[in-house]
């Protein structure tokens, strides 16, 4: 039985909130406490919205319209991320301008999300690709630039050959493409970079002060990471010299052989000085096949060959030792060699294994009993445990900690060494061998120098192309000849024709829908100022070190220059979790929700019963299966609370109190569990609630009206429908929240008294149908001081009237 027709109800609501256009929000009025959730934009694709999509989403428009009811000036905004490579490859294919592929997507997907019934504000809608929008992406570009922060530099690369692309560090997975699972190859390059390791320390601090899930903060920590250390240089018997980073000081006296990167810069130095320039060469070659992921993985030979003929002098003792390379030696981390200590470093100690090279320890317990002939005695094994040094000169004795500094010191002094951080992110790679993302809006001069275009000449806008491919691993805008010539007022050159990557947009977009219109800066400040930052975002957790790294800077950026009125841009971050197939199975690695078209559910149960289906799936934030029963079962229980609240007779002007604990308790469950994103068990409450007003028969007037308040929120058609019947001619979504009374949510109580040995010694209130342990505990805890001392033989609960402590 149908009971409402999902269809109309759905439909006329709709209809309604975009004609009386419920839920544009005026940015400018200041006079309502603020509240900014945000979801994570879309990439418009060809296959529209998948199960996944509502779940976050309808999570941030239950928040939104609570705090909206609760009087806040609410901003739900929502937009599209439309730069990126499916487009692309629809024009290379079509050989038609991606935009129109584009807006069609978005076309789709808009009319998907308004099918669900979302309280965005569709007038400030924005999309990345939009020349209106990405003129400020090139705009904040310009001022990297010209702070430092960008820089045009040579620069290993993740080079896709099969892509014809650089990739970013978190676009390659295992070696392979994220995309397609090419094989990604290092490669220098002069690329446009962004300096990420400025930002290091700002991005470190910053986690301490937001709302985010602790195991997202942990990934970004372990991205960024951070190492202390030591610099040290090591002269080279012969001339010349280079310097070494190390965590491990305390084991200089171990050195027996120093590894120098083979891509690197001190190798490049010594290459007419080794003998044996020819296997040297070699190695460098099959190095730069390798990714730096096969290189650094610990169950890999430790490959390598010396660079015979060349020694370095360890700066504690004069001793000489032999330098090599080998590969798991980065050219990109700290200065690309190390001193290499096989008896306290497992890598340097499985090296030394296929190199035959000497072992000498160290670090040792006071008995002298550590065996490093099988395995290195590493630092998390030594550290903070009281070991010493042996084999160490005067440090001799010293505890580890003790060495660390002494040697520090000496070497300090000695003028070789200084304190030093390092941190393994590098710079973010910001350019793409690609037509659709955001032109780089400069120049290149004849003499080669730089020149950023002219803020009047922005936005730089794509030119259309008869050929979208690029040719031998060229940059499609190299076949716009014309338009890479650029001459005017004065400025002679050729355009830069690579393009920013996916997330240059999605770095600040969330400070656009603010002021999406703004032609004279990229938002007003003083609006800025009233709505950042954003309160709460809400998306999946695989952007955990991507956009949610970047935006970071890029607010941090803005920060620092007066530009963003916040160090951090999003307060409270959630991530929702994956919805997967009926069985529980992952369907296809990266889009298991491709299984269930939202759209079939919206046209068979309706759009309420689909967003309350998948907030009662389970938490928000875990992965759950979808289960199909369970559509059915949520559109019941809207039929059961329509069947009951649309019936006149249903609904009294008088309270007879029977219902009073269950409502109470219902509305100060279902606003805790909203505040806090439990919306399966705000649910759970809300279905105990229709349960009892059945039973009942009759609901009073207020409770029910504020009933379909809350539910609303998850259900907002159905809502609006319900309280238009109620006798209401307008929109329920400003409606005030319900409040509740505490002392109307509590249990029925009695008071007992708490005895020792039979003699009453105080009394206590308890629910009467609190559990025996309960009971017991809170009396004893009343009459822990009485207690004291003596030993108890027995506890005893007569229910409702006595708790007696029986003690010796
Ligand atoms: C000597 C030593 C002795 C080390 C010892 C460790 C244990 P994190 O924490 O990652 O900063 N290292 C330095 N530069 C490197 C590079 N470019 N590629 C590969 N390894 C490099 O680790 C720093 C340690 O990693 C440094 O400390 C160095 O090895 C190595 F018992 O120096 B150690």
């Amino acid at each position: 039985s149908e009971v409402y027709n999902h269809h109309a109800i759905e439909k006329k609501w709709q209809k309604y909130w975009e004609d009386h256009e419920t839920f544009k929000t005026d940015v400018w009025d200041f006079s309502k406490p603020k509240y900014y959730a945000l979801d994570m934009f879309p990439y418009p694709s060809g296959v529209g919205l998948h199960a996944g999509h509502p779940e976050g989403y309808t999570a941030t428009d239950i928040m939104s319209r609570m705090k909206r009811m609760q009087g806040y000036n609410v901003l739900h905004p929502m937009g599209y991320d439309s730069f990126g490579l499916p487009a692309e490859q629809y024009a290379v294919t079509t050989g038609n301008h991606p935009a129109g592929f584009t807006q069609k997507n978005i076309e789709t997907f808009s009319k998907q999300l308004r099918e669900l019934g979302f309280d965005y504000d569709w007038s400030k809608m924005i999309a990345t690709s939009d020349p209106k929008f990405y003129k400020w992406t090139q705009w904040i570009f310009k001022k990297l630039y010209e702070a430092g922060y960008a820089k045009h530099i040579d620069m290993p690369v993740n080079w896709c050959e099969e892509l014809g692309t650089v990739l970013s560090n978190d676009e390659v997975i295992d070696g392979k493409s994220e995309r397609g699972g090419y094989p990604v190859v290092k490669k220098m390059m002069k690329q446009w970079v962004i300096d990420q390791q400025a930002f290091a320390e700002e991005l470190l601090d910053g986690l301490n002060e937001i709302d985010w899930p602790e195991s997202t903060k942990e990934i970004q920590r372990n991205w960024i990471g951070k190492s202390t250390g030591v610099e040290v240089d090591f002269k080279i018997v012969g001339g010349g010299d280079f310097s070494i980073f190390t965590t491990c000081i305390e084991t200089i006296y171990g050195i027996t052989f120093m590894v120098l990167a083979p891509d690197g810069d001190i190798v490049k130095g010594l290459m007419d000085r080794v003998e044996n320039k020819e296997e040297v060469q070699a190695y460098i070659d099959e190095t730069l096949k390798k990714n730096d992921l096969d290189r650094t993985d610990l169950n890999k030979t430790k490959s390598g060959c010396p660079l015979k003929g060349i020694y370095a002098i360890n700066p504690v003792n004069g001793k000489e030792v032999p330098v090599f390379i080998g590969d798991f030696v980065l050219a990109s981390y700290g200065s690309g060699a190390v001193m290499a200590v096989p008896t306290h470093d497992q890598r340097d100690f499985e090296y030394a294994q296929v190199h035959n090279l000497p072992l000498i320890q160290v670090i040792n317990n006071a008995e002298g009993t550590v065996d490093v002939s099988e395995h290195a005695f590493e630092k998390q094994d030594y550290l903070g445990k009281g070991y010493i040094l042996e084999n160490s000169e005067e440090f001799n004795g010293l505890t580890v900690e003790e060495a660390k500094k002494a040697i520090t010191k000496k070497l300090v002094d000695m003028g070789v060494a200084r304190e030093k951080v390092n941190y393994h992110f590098r710079e973010w790679i910001f350019a793409r061998q690609r037509y659709w993302g955001e032109p780089v809006p400069c120049v290149y001069k004849e003499d080669g120098s730089i020149a950023f275009l002219d803020d009047s000449e922005l936005p730089v806008v794509l030119p259309e192309l008869e050929d979208y491919k690029g040719r031998n691993g060229q940059a499609p805008l190299e076949n716009a000849t014309e338009w890479k010539a650029y001459n005017k007022n004065g400025l002679k050159g050729t355009r830069e024709t690579s393009t920013m990557p996916g997330s240059a947009g999605s770095s600040w977009y969330y400070m656009r829908y603010i002021d999406p219109d703004n032609d004279n800066e990229f938002a007003n400040q003083e609006l800025l100022k009233h709505w950042m930052p954003v309160d709460l975002y809400v998306g999946g957790p695989e952007h955990a070190v991507g956009h949610l790294l970047y935006s970071r800077i890029w607010n941090r950026f803005l920060y620092n220059n007066g530009l963003s009125p916040v160090k951090e841009p999003f307060k409270k971050l959630v991530h929702q979790g994956m919805i997967l197939g009926e069985n529980g199975i992952k369907m296809g690695k990266r889009f298991p929700e491709f299984v269930v078209n939202p759209s079939d559910i919206v046209r068979d149960y309706g759009a309420d019963t689909l967003r309350l289906y998948e907030m009662f799936m389970g938490p928000l934030e875990v992965s759950k299966p979808w289960n199909s029963n369970n559509v059915v079962g949520a559109r019941k229980f809207i039929n059961r609370v329509y069947t009951f609240f649309t019936e006149p007779a249903n609904i009294t002007d008088d309270n007879n109190g029977n219902l009073e604990k269950v409502y109470h308790q219902t509305v100060k469950k279902v606003t805790s569990d909203f505040e806090s994103l439990g919306f399966n068990t705000a649910i759970a409450q809300m279905m105990i609630f229709v349960n009892a007003v059945y039973k009942e028969g009759s609901c009073p007037r207020e409770y029910a009206e504020n009933f379909i308040k809350m539910l609303s929120c998850i259900c907002p058609h159905v809502g609006e429908e319900i309280w238009q019947i109620l006798g209401h001619d307008n929109t329920i979504a400003f409606e005030p929240w319900p409040t509740y009374d505490e002392s109307k949510c509590v249990e029925d109580t009695v008071e007992i008294a708490v005895q020792i040995n039979g003699k009453v010694k105080a009394t206590l209130n308890i629910g009467k149908e609190d559990p025996k342990d309960e009971v017991i505990a809170k009396g004893k805890e009343l009459i822990a001081d009485k207690l004291d001392g003596k030993t108890i033989v027995k506890e005893i609960y007569v229910p409702g009237r006595i708790v007696n402590i029986v003690v010796k």
